[in-house]
């Protein structure tokens, strides 16, 4: 939208934040006829820059190509059918396929997914405003909530008929919620992940999650000359802490073979800390504001689910919105919270398991040390403990 609007804006849906949530929720209701304004505080270069996610489930890229952003995402994606475990130097693959029945992922970075979609959504959709924070969502228990909200130094108001609440963990949509409706879960870690971009082909050509001594390494990648890498550090690290050099040879370290494997070195060209944190807040709905992605739950990346659980709340968001639309069938929207939490508390477990089998804690005795042997151990030699990971990292029906 150009500099010019009214301070009150009327609409069907008013959409909070222009991450993968907010943006696709906004590409699923263009489709379908069902007008909605974006509000997102931040500009469009920071939001189409942000490093995140990497790892897109099958169900996520489904629903990508069901909403026509699929095209350059499976031009330039990278089909992966496995990742590689590594520990006590040894290495194994856990192959996607044959223990799941034909899934596997795929290696898109979300600022890619990002800006397909703002591309989308600027090319004949709804309004997206960019600069624009949302102040606090009024009146959500009534037919008519309201999002008070700022751009280029004024105040506004978006009159709607729904909410979504897509702004992340540290956005304004939650604190609408009265406090005695809800209930929230939640556990820290002592640790975060130091992240780098490196201008580097990657070492590997599938993704390798490593367990040491000294803590974990996860070696991911961007693109055939991109790779992503992560280091467990201690909480509170800052990245400045760590010198290039440094970086690779901890890397090095943890994730080094018996077998003559080596790590490629190359310019790392950003650096940044991650804290790590489960959190859960019950219920996803109240009235017509409806929490979607991580403005209602955050996962340790571990597991690779953050970005696909948005997916699969706006999807299931999308159809119940469509729905008590066009003809007032409030099943969908009853529903959503609960369909949403049993598809978040399996990726809750499941990133929290693998949070727990890969990093070390810093109380860690030897006696946690062997049991994290033992469950990387199982799942190298027993097929179904190899296939229940399997099946938790391909994804988990969208319904
Ligand atoms: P986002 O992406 O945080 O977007 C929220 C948007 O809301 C805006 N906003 C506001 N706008 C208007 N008014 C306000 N008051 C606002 N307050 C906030 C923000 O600027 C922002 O644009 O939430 P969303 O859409 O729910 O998406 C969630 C994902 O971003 C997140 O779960 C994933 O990135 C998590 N994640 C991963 N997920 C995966 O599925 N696979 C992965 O491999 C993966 N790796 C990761 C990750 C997250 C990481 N970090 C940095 C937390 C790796 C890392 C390192
Ligand atoms: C990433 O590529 O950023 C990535 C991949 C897998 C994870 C977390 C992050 O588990």
């Amino acid at each position: 939208m150009g500099g010019k609007y009214t301070p009150v804006m009327r609409t069907t849906v008013a959409i909070i934040g222009a991450g993968p949530a907010g943006l696709l929720l906004a590409r699923l209701l263009d489709a379908a006829g069902v007008d909605s304004v974006v509000l997102e505080s931040r500009d469009r270069a920071y939001v189409e820059r942000r490093q995140r996610a990497g790892i897109l489930e099958q169900g996520t890229a489904d629903a990508l190509r069901a909403a026509g952003a699929g095209g350059r995402m499976d031009r330039e994606g990278l089909p992966h059918a496995g990742i590689e475990l590594r520990f006590a130097r040894r290495r194994h693959r856990v192959d996607f396929p044959s223990l799941t029945g034909g899934r596997s992922v795929l290696v898109y970075a979300q600022t890619e997914v990002c800006k397909d979609l703002i591309a989308l959504r600027l090319s004949g959709g709804g309004p997206l405003l960019f600069g624009a924070e949302a102040l606090a969502v009024e009146d959500a228990e009534t037919h008519r909530p309201r999002v008070r909200y700022r751009h280029e130094g004024r105040e506004g108001v978006v009159e709607c008929a729904y909410v979504a609440g897509c702004d992340g963990f540290w956005g304004v949509s939650r604190r609408a919620v009265p406090p005695a409706l809800v209930q929230t879960y939640e556990r820290t870690y002592p640790f975060a992940w130091l992240g780098v971009l490196a201008d580097v082909p990657p070492s590997h050509d599938e993704l390798v999650y490593a367990r040491h001594d000294r803590g974990f390494a996860l070696l991911s990648q961007r693109t055939p000359t991109v790779s992503r890498l992560y280091l467990q550090v201690p909480e509170g690290t800052d990245a400045a802490d760590w010198s290039h050099g440094d970086i690779w040879d901890e890397l090095e370290r943890r994730t080094g073979t018996d077998d003559g494997w080596r790590l490629r070195r190359g310019p790392i060209t950003a650096a940044s800390v991650t804290p790590m944190r489960s959190y859960v807040h019950e219920p996803m709905r109240h009235g017509r504001l409806f929490l979607t992605g991580d403005a209602a739950h955050i996962v340790p990346p571990t597991g690779a689910k953050g970005l696909n659980l948005a997916v699969g709340d706006v999807v299931t968001l999308a159809r119940a919105l469509v729905a008590h639309h066009a003809t007032g069938d409030p099943a969908g929207l009853d529903a959503y919270s609960a369909t949403c939490l049993r598809r978040v508390w399996q990726a809750e477990r499941f990133s929290y398991a693998m949070t727990a089998m890969l990093h070390r804690h810093p109380d860690a005795t030897p006696f946690d040390d062997r049991l994290q042997l033992a469950q990387l151990d199982r799942i190298a030699t027993t097929r179904s403990a190899e296939a229940d990971l399997a099946e938790a990292y391909t994804g988990f029906p969208l319904d």
